[in-house]
């Protein structure tokens, strides 16, 4: 791009910077945290539900009277598109608005939320773009309902993952593929496209949901990675008995196996803590789960992450061993049902979001941003692998994400959108 285009962009890019607004977005932001909000100020909105159902459907109708078309695809992911001057593929910007069963008003919405707040800022500037400019709302980031997490993304750049995520079953024995036709069937107004669209780039905007940028009194973060992630299903079988007539010594107790397990994991984490490897057992599940008869069955998940993924192949070795090793008369299996290498961000896509955050941040007086890695996993981790992808973070109060209390200052949700209206409008007009 010669010199007086690139002048040109970036005066784009600056003037839709300048024109985000504030209280439109914090309206938006409480808006959508309406759609199953609690009374702890949390919001409990999983993925295809009633209540996010009804949440597409509130953003479909703010997207369209934006001027937006709006589109679905087999995963149900929903796209908002404002269109450019040109027919060259599109820049994606947006997030999730799926949320965990206690969830924040932001994860995953305020990147959505955002996405809508830069078309309404270039409508107000009329600002035109060469390329269109998309937000998504993916279907099932978290993966708490239905796991694996980012199944919307991933099929979005992988088709041939979809079948399989159909056949998935939540606790309620809903399979995945019956959600999304109910979801289908609820926007039969909104177009169908194929997956796997060429993008030209991709921007998420996301609070970082862990302690980094507040810590480093950062107003904003370019990410420069997100770290590797699995999840395991362990099934711990034994047989259930009498709590009362049965002898210590001639139990088959799984509960007493998956502690054991449990704990053994717990010990190997904390020897692996200079590699910073973060173990989580999240979900247990206790078969009959009866306070008189021993446990028969107990399930358990594990979430574990590093940032280096030699780490987690070791745990899988050490997982194995002690899983086979265990000596007792029932069983113990596992299996691996969610497995992502690091991600990398490009150096090009990191200087142009260094470039929006330093401007952003410095008119507001707030310094310079900080380069991080994601602590969580983002639809960005799939997307790197259809296009140039990268992410800005603002900061999480106390750290504190997946939990009510989950929040974000304003003022510091305002500059992330400034950041991101800069960087979308400069890839748009590439
Ligand atoms: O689990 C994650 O990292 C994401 O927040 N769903
Ligand atoms: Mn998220
Ligand atoms: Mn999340």
């Amino acid at each position: 791009m010669n010199q007086p285009l690139q002048d040109a962009s970036i005066a784009l890019a600056e003037k839709a910077q300048d024109s985000i607004n504030n209280e439109r977005l914090q309206n938006a932001i409480a808006a959508l945290a309406a759609f199953g909000g609690r009374d702890d100020g949390g919001v409990a909105r999983e993925t295809l539900t009633q209540i996010d159902l009804d949440a597409r459907r509130h953003l479909i109708d703010t997207a369209r009277a934006l001027g937006c078309e709006v589109e679905t695809d087999d995963c149900a992911n929903l796209f908002f598109r404002r269109p450019g001057t040109t027919d060259l593929p599109p820049v994606l910007t947006g997030s999730h608005a799926d949320t965990q069963p206690v969830g924040g008003k932001l994860d995953g919405a305020y990147g959505v939320l955002a996405g809508l707040e830069v078309i309404a800022a270039l409508n107000d500037a009329g600002i035109a773009t060469r390329r269109a400019i998309e937000v998504v709302a993916w279907t099932n980031e978290e993966g708490s309902r239905f796991g694996p997490g980012a199944m919307g993304s991933s099929a979005f750049v992988d088709p041939s993952r979809l079948p399989a995520y159909r056949e998935v079953r939540d606790g309620d024995n809903i399979t995945f593929g019956e959600a999304v036709d109910a979801a289908l069937l609820a926007s039969a107004d909104v177009t169908r496209r194929p997956l796997a669209l060429p993008i030209a780039s991709c921007v998420e905007l996301h609070i970082e949901q862990g302690p980094v940028l507040e810590r480093a009194h950062a107003a904003l973060g370019v990410v420069t990675g997100i770290q590797s992630v699995r999840w395991y299903k362990v099934e711990c079988t034994g047989m259930a008995a009498h709590a009362g007539t049965t002898p210590m010594d001639e139990r088959s107790d799984a509960m007493m196996a998956a502690v054991a397990i449990a704990q053994q994991l717990y010990v190997y984490v904390a020897k692996e803590a200079a590699s910073n490897l973060r173990l989580t057992l999240g979900r247990w599940q206790v078969g009959p789960n009866s306070v008189n008869t021993i446990p028969g069955k107990v399930d358990f998940t594990i979430d574990v992450r590093c940032v280096d993924a030699e780490v987690l192949e070791r745990f899988e070795l050490y997982l194995t061993k002690i899983t086979s090793g265990y000596q007792w008369r029932g069983s113990i299996s596992f299996e691996c049902f969610f497995s992502r290498p690091p991600t990398h961000f490009p150096a090009d896509m990191l200087s142009l979001i260094e470039r929006a955050c330093v401007r952003a941040g410095h008119l507001a007086k707030r310094g310079d941003p900080q380069r991080l890695t994601s602590g969580a996993f983002h639809d960005a981790m799939y997307l790197a692998e259809h296009c140039p992808t990268a992410m800005i973070f603002v900061p999480s109060k106390g750290g504190i994400s997946h939990n009510a209390a989950e929040e974000t200052a304003p003022e510091d949700l305002y500059l992330g959108v400034q950041a991101l209206a800069y960087t979308v409008v400069e890839l748009a007009n590439r």
